[in-house]
């Protein structure tokens, strides 16, 4: 059974007080878990010697990094490889999230590269695509979604799994703003990623999961996980309060 996984990215906040305190929350709101659902908590790097061990306490908790840099190890100042995560308890990780994209200046092409390198060090990658709204207002949804695809997992065609892959479609425009996506738009988006991972993934492709990311609240989230082709939730500001984020997980 393919299960919903939901998603918590803290990105840039928190003291690892602070993170210890919403991860104990958490899994105590959460109690057993349904069966049909997993989460997931990406952490800033600063706290996750804390908070991984609270997370792996409840069955069915991960913990993911929300980057990492392609490499076992050298010379790469400030960078975090792949199997110092996995060291830290850490079984997954983002790459080519928006932020990282437009605010780091992230190209395809060393998205791709983590994706491939994340996969081969044997974390669980969540490949982030989506389009800005100008993009949107062009009509050029398919061609930047179809782009990020085929460049994010050029390298991992033959490796890829329902198990170790999984994308995150995330609308630029509603990441932040409030401005959820609609379900029309949500709907239309999902099949079209999820067509293009059936050409590109022909064994996996179907059962791989599909994330909405941008605006998710515990009022929306019910009406999101319902929608075809979405197979979880990618969760940012309201994904640190342990109450607001434990709502969307029971959703
Ligand atoms: C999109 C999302 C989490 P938010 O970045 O990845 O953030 O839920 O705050 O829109």
């Amino acid at each position: 059974m393919k299960k919903l996984l939901m998603a918590a990215n803290w990105k840039m906040y928190k003291t690892v007080e602070e993170g210890v305190a919403t991860a104990r929350e958490l899994v105590s709101l959460l109690g057993t878990l349904p069966q049909d659902r997993e989460v997931l908590v990406c952490p800033p790097f600063t706290m996750m010697h804390s908070v991984c061990p609270i997370l792996a306490g409840n069955a069915g908790c991960h913990s993911g990094a929300q980057n990492f840099y392609p490499a076992a190890q050298g010379a790469f100042t400030g960078e975090v490889a792949p199997e110092q995560l996995l060291d830290l308890g850490c079984t997954y990780a983002l790459a080519g999230h928006s932020e990282r994209r437009h605010v780091l200046g992230e190209m395809d092409e060393l998205i791709g590269r983590k994706v491939a390198f994340g996969l081969e060090a044997g974390l669980k990658m969540i490949l982030c695509i989506g389009e800005t709204s100008v993009e949107r207002r062009l009509g050029q949804i398919e061609e930047v979604l179809v782009r990020q695809l085929e460049s994010g997992l050029a390298g991992v065609l033959s490796t890829a799994t329902a198990e170790n892959l999984a994308v995150a479609y995330e609308p630029v425009w509603a990441i932040g703003t409030g401005d959820v996506a609609g379900p029309d738009e949500i709907l239309a988006a999902h099949a079209l990623v999820r067509s293009k991972l059936e050409s590109l993934l022909p064994s996996e492709g179907a059962q791989i999961r599909i994330l909405y990311g941008g605006s998710v609240k515990p009022d929306n989230a019910a009406a999101i996980i319902r929608l075809d082709n979405v197979d979880g939730v990618l969760v940012g500001g309201a994904s640190l309060k342990a109450d607001s984020f434990s709502q969307i997980v029971l959703a």
